[in-house]
């Protein structure tokens, strides 16, 4: 067994020392109900001690002085410490979030691949020269770390999205503030730690555990923090937008989602059935891009929902720390209530039930059955709210256009798939698309290197890739006269 079976203690991870607790916030694995961790429960003082750090970090710390070479090599070093520590982080998660123990390794091999690539990017920042300005003028635009970044982040990949926004933040010269979900604290503080230990200089990355309010309020509302980098629900993105507009800061916001899987007749079936499951039970449905709207040509519907149930059918729940796990546990009590609640509406509102539409029989597990509603209508709240969890929408659509007015039918914008082999229709279709992301024959997939982001109620900002390096810099405009000034 290779569960880790002590409940670990933390506090925050401030340089300046850590601040004795005011009390601790208990972790319960949703899986099993065992006490996993226990984490400092923040106050607005906590926030505000390490947002000076923060400050004092980047006004006059080394941090952003340091060559991009420099900042580089620090960040490769975080890099491979992670990665030599990969087990021990993904097992943190497992217990934390509730995940399989094969998801959670993804996410840290992904962790692990995007601090590398961020590490390149430090040594990218550069900027543009305009000598056509006349024999007496030059201007040209440099790139500068944005500042003191402040970063809240949420319970479904705690390690992941770290990691989409950290390692970026830190190689532009930025100095950080992070606050996980109250759920999740675990492997932000390990990362920070090691982060340390690869050479950050003191200030440069605190975590501070807590609840939303007050430690997330303190940060958006700071006006020391320079920019928020928020993932998590298109409710609280709305507040923090209210919050920041009192500061007039930067936000980046990567919010919910109710993503279109579109399977076209002359897909490949085996793929589209595969990628249908992957894209609505990975991670147990709790993804913002979850795959959760399944459009099916009518021409091949019966046969291909009858084979994805079967498949569905053999997915395994249980023991998340067992290899073969397949689909985990809801977040929270709060959580499982809402998917609950969500299986009653689709059943009440007529949706036809093909597989699941329970809890599962796990003991002290908030285990959801895989769920599959076939029959399903526009109007019906499955087709419209995000859900969160392992429930599957099917609807049957006539021709191109239909499948693209239902897709893009959504309050949301964040991810679409799509499965064809016809080139044509592939590229037709994906400027309709009105997501960040469009899926071909593939789905929940991307690299470093590909920005992710969303369209409409899913937020705006990009990260990962150039774009999401971009975000943390700013741009400054220098405009120069040569010689003597003409009044
Ligand atoms: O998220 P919250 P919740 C969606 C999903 C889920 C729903 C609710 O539909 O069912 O959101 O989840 C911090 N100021 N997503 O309630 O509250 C909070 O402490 C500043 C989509 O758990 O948005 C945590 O660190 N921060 C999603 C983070 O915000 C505040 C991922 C996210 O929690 C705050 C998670 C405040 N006033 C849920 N209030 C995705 N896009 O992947 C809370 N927080």
């Amino acid at each position: 067994m290779n569960q880790v079976s002590t409940t670990r203690d933390y506090a925050h991870h401030v340089s300046g020392g850590d601040r004795a607790p005011a009390a601790m916030i208990e972790r319960h694995s949703p899986a099993t109900g065992r006490l996993v961790a226990r984490f400092a429960e923040g106050t607005a003082a906590d926030a505000a001690a390490a947002i000076a750090e923060a400050r004092e970090a980047f006004d006059n710390g080394p941090w952003p002085q340091m060559t991009g070479m420099e900042r580089a090599a620090v960040v490769r070093r975080w890099a491979d410490l992670i990665e030599e520590n990969l087990e021990r982080l993904a097992r943190i998660e497992v217990d934390e979030v509730g995940k399989p123990i094969r998801q959670a390794r993804g996410d840290l091999r992904n962790v692990v691949s995007l601090t590398h690539f961020a590490a390149g990017l430090a040594m990218q920042v550069h900027g543009e020269t305009y000598t056509n300005l006349g024999p007496q003028k030059a201007g040209w635009i440099h790139r500068e770390p944005v500042g003191v970044v402040g970063m809240i982040i949420p319970w479904n990949f705690p390690a992941l999205i770290f990691a989409q926004k950290v390692p970026f933040a830190l190689a532009a010269g930025c100095t950080v503030v992070v606050k996980p979900s109250e759920f999740t604290s675990g492997t932000a503080l390990e990362l920070a730690r090691l982060g340390k230990l690869a050479g950050l200089p003191d200030g440069t990355l605190s975590v501070v555990t807590g609840y939303g309010d007050p430690v997330g309020e303190t940060i958006v509302k700071s006006p020391e923090v320079d920019f928020v980098s928020f993932t998590g629900s298109t409710a609280v993105g709305r507040r923090i937008l209210a919050n920041s507009a009192e500061t007039l800061k930067r936000v980046s916001l990567e919010l919910g989602g109710k993503s279109a899987n579109i399977v076209f007749a002359d897909a490949d079936l085996d793929d589209a059935i595969d990628g249908s499951l992957y894209g609505i039970f990975y991670n147990q449905g709790e993804c913002c891009c979850s795959a959760t709207r399944l459009l099916v040509d009518e021409k091949i519907a019966d046969d291909f929902v009858e084979r994805l149930v079967a498949r569905a059918r053999t997915l395994k729940l249980g023991d998340v720390h067992a290899d073969d796990a397949d689909v985990g546990a809801m977040i929270s009590d709060k959580h499982f209530d809402k998917v609950c609640s969500y299986l009653a509406r689709g059943k009440a509102e007529g949706a036809t039930l093909r597989l699941g539409g329970e809890a599962g029989a796990q003991a002290d597990g908030l285990f959801v059955q895989p769920t599959i509603f076939d029959n399903v209508t526009r109007d019906m709240t499955i087709f419209r709210e995000e859900i969160f969890g392992p429930v599957l929408s099917i609807i049957r659509f006539k021709d191109q256009d239909e499948a693209v007015r239902l897709a893009n039918d959504t309050a949301y914008g964040l991810a679409s798939s799509l499965w064809t082999k016809n080139f044509d229709t592939a590229h037709q279709i994906t400027p309709k698309l009105r997501s960040g992301s469009v899926w071909i024959n593939t789905t929940i997939d991307g690299a470093p290197q590909m920005p992710f982001g969303g369209y409409k109620a899913s937020g705006f900002g990009r990260e990962m890739g150039q774009a999401g390096f971009d975000e943390f810099t700013n741009i400054k405009t220098v405009f120069a006269h040569l010689g003597k000034r003409e009044p």
